[in-house]
C-alpha cells in the first residue's frame, strides 16, 4: 500500500472515529434524552458533527420513516467552538420506539414516545437507595443479581476521642445501625444525610398523592405506608442514633478511620467511630427530624410515637445548637489534637447561617411557634445559593413555600420577598435557554461544573418546580425537564448519567459493590457525579472542557462516583415531572 493510500485510510478513519460513527451505524454525535419523550412535549437532539441537514425519525422495528425535518444553523459549543445543531421534533407526537437518523452520521440511541416515560428512571434512582442500604442483607425479590450479604451492623460502635464527654468517654460503644452509605465509600454523614432527606421528605410533601401511590418493589412495600416514606425511614432511625440523649448534640459522621478498600460491603471489619459533634450535624438534623415529624404524624398508627420521637430529636438538637452555635467541623484541626486521624469524608461546613434558617423554618412549621421563626435572620441577604450539602437556605424558603397560605407573623411578612426571590433565581435560570447549544438550563455557565455538577442541574430543576408550585406557570416545568434530558443523555458528553437507564450509561462508577460484585453491570439507578474540569481525582479525562470533563472510571470519584445527595434531587425531578406530566409544554 503506498503512504498516501494509508494515510488517507488513516484519515478517514480518523474522521469516522471523530465524527462519533460507529460501524454500526450508530452515531454517539446525536445527543438526546436516550428514555424518551412525552408525547406533546419539546423533543430536540442535538448534532455535534458536520452533517447534511436532513433527518429524519424512523420506528425501531420496521425502519418506516414516520417523521423528516431539517437541522438549524450550526452554532458553537459554549467551551469550544465544536460545531453544533438542533433537531427539533417537537410537533411528532405519534406514541411508540423509534430513532432519529441524520443523514450520512448515522442513528441515534434508540427512545420512546409515550406517557410516563421518566416513570421507569423515578423508580430506579429511588430503588438505589434501597440498594445502598446499610447493615442489612439484599435479598433476591428485591435485589435481583444484585443481592448482597448484610455490612457494617454498625452495632458497635466507638465514641471517637473527638467526640467524647463526660457520660460517653472515648472508647464507649453506642449503637448506630442502618442508613444509607453515603455515596461510593461506605461511611454515613450526617450533614450529608440531612439535605438528602430533606429533599426526599419535600418530594412526599409537595405531590402526597402521586407518591401514596408509587412503588417500587422494596422489603416494606405490602405495609399501609408509601414505599418513599419506608425507604426514608432506614435512614431516618440511624440518624437518630447520632443523638446524644445525654446533652442533643449530633455526632458529625459515623465512619472509619480511613476509607474501606473496593471490596463488597460484608468484607470490612475496620472499627468504626462516631467523630465530633458538630453545630451543622445538630442543625440539619434539626431541620430534618422537624420535616419528618409532620410527615410522619399522619401514620402514627403504623409507627406509634415516632413522630413525638422526632420532634423531640428536632427541639433538642436546636438547644444544643443554641448553647454551641458555630462548633465547626474541621478535620485537619481534629486530626492534630486526637487519634486516631480521621481521613474519610469531612463535610466540613465553614458557615452554618444557612443551617440557622433552615432549621427555624422546619420547626416553625411544624411547631406553629413564631419563635423559632424569629431567631434567626432569614434574609440576612439577597444570596440565593441553589441548594447543595453546604447550603440549605433554600430548602427553608422551599417549605415556607409550600405552607405560604398557613404563615403567620414576620414569616407571612417576610413571605412575598421570599417568593419575589424564588422566582427572579429561577427566571435567571431560564431566560438565555433558547441560546444554549444543548437548549438545557444546565450549563450555561461554567460555574455548573464541580464536583457532583449532576447534582446542581437536578437542583435547577427542583428550584424551577417550585417556581411552577408557586405561579403555575407551566414554562417552568418545561425548563425542569430540559435539565432532565440533559442528565439522560442530551449533554456534551453523550452519556446518559444514570446506571442502567438508557443506553450508553456509566459501567464503572467509582461506587465499591458495583466494582466488587463481580456483577458486569452497576447497581442500577445510581446518578453518576458528572463532569468536573477540577478533576481532584487525577485520573485520565479524555477532556478538561467544563462540560466534558467526565470519565467512566473507576478511578474517578471526582466526576464518576455516586452519591445520595446527588441521587435524592434526580428522584425529586423525575416523579416531579412524572406527577406534572403534561404540564411542561
Ligand atoms: O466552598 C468552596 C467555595 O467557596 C468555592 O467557591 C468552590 C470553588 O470550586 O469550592 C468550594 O468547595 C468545594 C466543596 O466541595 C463545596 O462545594 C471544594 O472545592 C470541593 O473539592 C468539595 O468537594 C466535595 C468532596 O467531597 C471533597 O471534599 C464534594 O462537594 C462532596 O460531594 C464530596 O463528598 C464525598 C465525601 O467527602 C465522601 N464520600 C463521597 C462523597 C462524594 O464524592
Ligand atoms: O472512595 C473515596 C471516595 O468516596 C471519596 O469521594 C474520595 C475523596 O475523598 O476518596 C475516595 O477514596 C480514595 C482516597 O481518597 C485515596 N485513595 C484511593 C481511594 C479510592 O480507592
Amino acid at each position: 500500500m503506498s503512504s498516501k493510500i494509508s494515510i488517507l485510510i488513516t484519515i478517514l478513519l480518523l474522521h469516522a472515529t471523530c465524527a462519533g460513527k460507529a460501524q454500526d451505524g450508530l452515531s454517539t454525535d446525536i445527543r438526546l434524552n436516550q428514555t424518551g419523550f412525552y408525547p406533546r412535549s419539546q423533543k430536540v437532539a442535538v448534532i455535534t458533527a458536520e452533517s447534511p441537514a436532513e433527518f429524519y425519525i424512523e420506528t425501531i422495528g420496521e425502519k418506516k420513516k414516520v417523521w423528516e425535518g431539517k437541522l438549524t444553523d450550526y452554532r458553537p459549543a459554549t467551551f469550544t467552538s465544536k460545531k453544533t445543531r438542533i433537531a427539533d421534533f417537537t410537533s411528532f407526537q405519534q406514541q411508540g420506539n423509534y430513532r432519529l437518523v441524520v443523514k450520512d452520521l448515522g442513528f441515534s440511541h434508540p427512545f420512546a414516545i409515550q406517557n410516563n416515560v421518566h416513570e421507569a428512571v423515578a423508580k430506579g434512582s429511588i430503588k438505589a437507595f434501597y440498594f445502598i442500604r446499610a447493615s442489612t442483607a439484599l435479598t433476591k425479590p428485591y435485589a435481583g443479581k444484585w443481592a448482597r450479604a448484610a455490612g457494617h451492623p454498625d452495632t458497635k460502635v466507638l465514641v471517637h476521642p473527638s467526640a467524647a464527654s463526660a457520660q460517653r468517654k472515648a472508647g464507649t460503644i453506642i449503637s448506630s445501625p442502618r442508613g444509607w452509605y453515603d455515596a461510593g465509600d461506605y461511611n454515613k454523614y450526617v450533614v450529608n444525610s440531612g439535605i438528602t432527606t430533606g429533599t426526599l421528605l419535600s418530594l412526599y410533601e409537595d405531590f402526597p398523592q402521586y407518591m401514596n401511590a408509587a412503588s417500587w418493589n422494596i422489603p416494606e412495600s405490602k405495609n399501609a405506608v408509601p414505599d418513599l416514606l419506608d425507604e426514608v425511614l432506614w435512614n431516618l432511625r440511624w440518624m437518630l442514633t447520632m443523638q446524644d440523649p445525654n446533652d442533643g448534640g449530633v455526632y458529625h459522621k459515623c465512619t472509619n478511620a480511613k476509607f474501606d478498600g473496593m471490596v463488597m460491603p460484608e468484607v470490612t471489619k475496620d472499627p468504626r467511630y462516631v467523630v465530633q459533634k458538630s453545630t451543622a450535624a445538630a442543625l440539619d438534623l434539626a431541620a430534618v427530624m422537624a420535616q419528618a415529624s409532620r410527615v410522619y404524624r399522619k401514620f402514627d398508627t403504623e409507627f406509634p410515637g415516632l413522630a413525638d420521637s422526632c420532634l423531640n430529636a428536632s427541639t433538642n438538637a436546636w438547644q444544643w445548637a443554641t448553647k454551641n452555635p458555630e462548633v465547626l467541623y474541621d478535620q485537619n484541626k481534629l486530626n492534630a489534637a486526637f487519634e486516631p486521624k480521621i481521613t474519610t469524608g469531612a463535610y466540613g461546613d465553614s458557615d452554618v447561617k444557612d443551617e440557622w434558617m433552615w432549621a427555624a423554618a422546619e420547626l416553625y412549621l411544624t411547631t406553629h411557634e413564631e419563635t423559632y421563626y424569629k431567631a434567626v435572620a432569614m434574609l440576612p441577604d439577597e444570596k440565593m445559593p441553589l441548594p447543595s450539602w453546604p447550603q440549605v437556605r433554600l430548602l427553608g424558603y422551599y417549605s415556607l413555600a409550600r405552607f405560604s397560605e398557613v404563615l403567620t407573623g414576620k414569616a407571612k411578612e417576610d413571605f412575598p420577598e421570599i417568593k419575589k426571590r424564588l422566582l427572579q433565581t429561577g427566571d435567571d435560570l431560564t431566560r438565555k435557554v433558547d441560546l444554549q447549544p444543548y437548549q438545557t438550563v444546565m450549563g450555561q455557565t461554567a460555574k455548573d461544573f464541580i464536583w457532583g455538577s449532576n447534582a446542581v442541574a437536578a437542583n435547577q430543576g427542583i428550584l424551577l418546580l417550585q417556581c411552577y408550585r408557586l405561579t403555575k406557570d407551566k414554562k417552568y416545568v418545561f425548563y425542569a425537564l430540559t435539565n432532565l434530558d440533559y442528565l439522560l443523555g442530551r449533554n456534551a458528553t453523550g452519556y446518559s448519567f444514570v446506571t442502567g437507564f438508557g443506553s450508553k450509561t456509566p459501567m464503572h462508577p467509582h461506587h465499591r459493590p458495583s466494582e466488587a460484585d463481580g456483577i458486569a453491570e452497576p447497581v442500577p439507578g445510581l446518578l453518576a457525579g458528572g463532569p468536573n474540569p477540577s478533576m481532584q481525582d487525577k485520573c485520565q479525562y479524555p477532556s478538561a472542557v467544563p462540560d466534558e470533563a467526565y470519565v467512566d472510571n473507576v478511578c474517578s470519584y471526582a466526576s464518576n462516583e455516586i452519591a445520595i445527595n446527588w441521587n435524592a434531587p434526580l428522584v425529586y425531578l423525575a416523579f416531579g415531572i412524572e406527577a406534572l406530566a403534561g404540564e411542561g409544554r
